[in-house]
């Protein structure tokens, strides 16, 4: 038989991974969830809506990646203190986790009657946490850091809202983590295709020998509402402006039925993703905004279908 035709992402078997059973504190869903691996161990952030319908972070550890234990106090909720708690009031959303020079950045998103902000947190053991900036304007989401600087700079993927052109992902750079400039768009939604509506980055991106992978989600209207699936790009290691391929087809849609059912219906996101050493990839999603799903990819897979099977990054091949 010529080539693989089976799923790029294999789903883990005992999906979902985490449910709202699984918290120690009250919670309706458990879903969008940065992770890492620290001291050999994953260590996950992930967001659950509390009863009123506003989010927290939470934290959760495993030894294998895939069976983890939820810590018995959120992680990271709505600041009391200036200048976050104006942005903070409505919740703390899909937090990213990025190891860079010995500490973890977190970025999330921070909703407030003032629209949607990003704010950058650092913990050094993911016991002591402190917020460092709000790095955005509002309308803003899905800010996603580098995990090294690049020729001498910080760098970024983001999502910045526009009312005259759909979504797109972004690039800014940043001398000191806190100021960021320099911004280019590098991808674009392509019309009648299944990002057409909007895309926004996911994963921190993953160094490869063949450019940084950058796993983003994109999204397609239909008559039953949208459909949020996962797609994925390569980026130039020195200069990851310049996209050197996006894969024109998903690499992830609603299939289980945890997926196409719950808070929010048919709906794939990822905050998060871990290289393995054998060259395997351990990813993270939230199925329908409810639960907590993971599975495997072989990077060398998802490279080759950037540069294989490429579609336009901004419109023009
Ligand atoms: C986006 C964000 C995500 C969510 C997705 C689907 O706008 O709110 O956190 O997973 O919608 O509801």
């Amino acid at each position: 038989m010529a080539g693989y035709s089976g799923p790029i992402i294999r789903r883990y078997k005992g999906n979902p991974i985490l449910t709202k059973n699984d918290v120690p504190y009250p919670v309706e869903t458990v879903h969008n969830a940065g992770v890492v691996k620290y001291n050999g161990r994953y260590v996950m952030l992930f967001r659950s809506h509390l009863r009123n319908g506003r989010s927290v972070i939470g934290m959760a550890e495993s030894d294998d990646g895939f069976c983890f234990r939820v810590r018995p106090e959120p992680f990271l909720t709505p600041c009391k203190k200036k200048p976050f708690a104006l942005y903070e009031e409505f919740g703390v959303e899909d937090p990213r986790i990025c190891p860079l020079e010995g500490a973890y950045l977190i970025t999330y998103s921070a909703y407030s009657r003032h629209g949607v902000r990003v704010a950058l947190a650092r913990t050094f053991d993911f016991n002591h946490v402190d917020r460092l900036s709000l790095i955005t304007q509002t309308d803003y989401r899905n800010v996603v850091i580098f995990p090294e600087k690049i020729g001498g700079r910080y760098a970024r993927l983001d999502r910045p809202h526009s009312e005259i052109s759909p979504w797109s992902i972004w690039i800014s750079f940043s001398p000191d983590l806190i100021h960021w400039g320099d911004s280019e768009v590098v991808i674009k939604p392509l019309p009648y295709h299944w990002d057409e509506m909007k895309i926004g980055p996911g994963t921190t991106p993953i160094k490869t020998e063949k450019g940084w992978l950058n796993i983003f989600h994109g999204v397609f209207k239909t008559m039953d509402g949208a459909i949020y699936r996962l797609g994925v790009a390569l980026h130039d290691l020195d200069d990851p402006a310049q996209v050197l391929g996006v894969a024109d087809e998903w690499i992830l849609q609603p299939e289980d039925p945890w997926e196409v059912t719950g808070y929010v219906h048919n709906v794939v996101f990822t905050c998060g993703a871990v290289a393995e050493d054998d060259g395997m990839l351990k990813i993270y999603w939230g199925g329908a905004d409810t639960v907590v799903c993971a599975g495997t990819a072989r990077i060398d897979d998802l490279i080759a279908l950037c540069v294989n099977k490429p579609r336009p990054a901004t419109g023009v091949l």
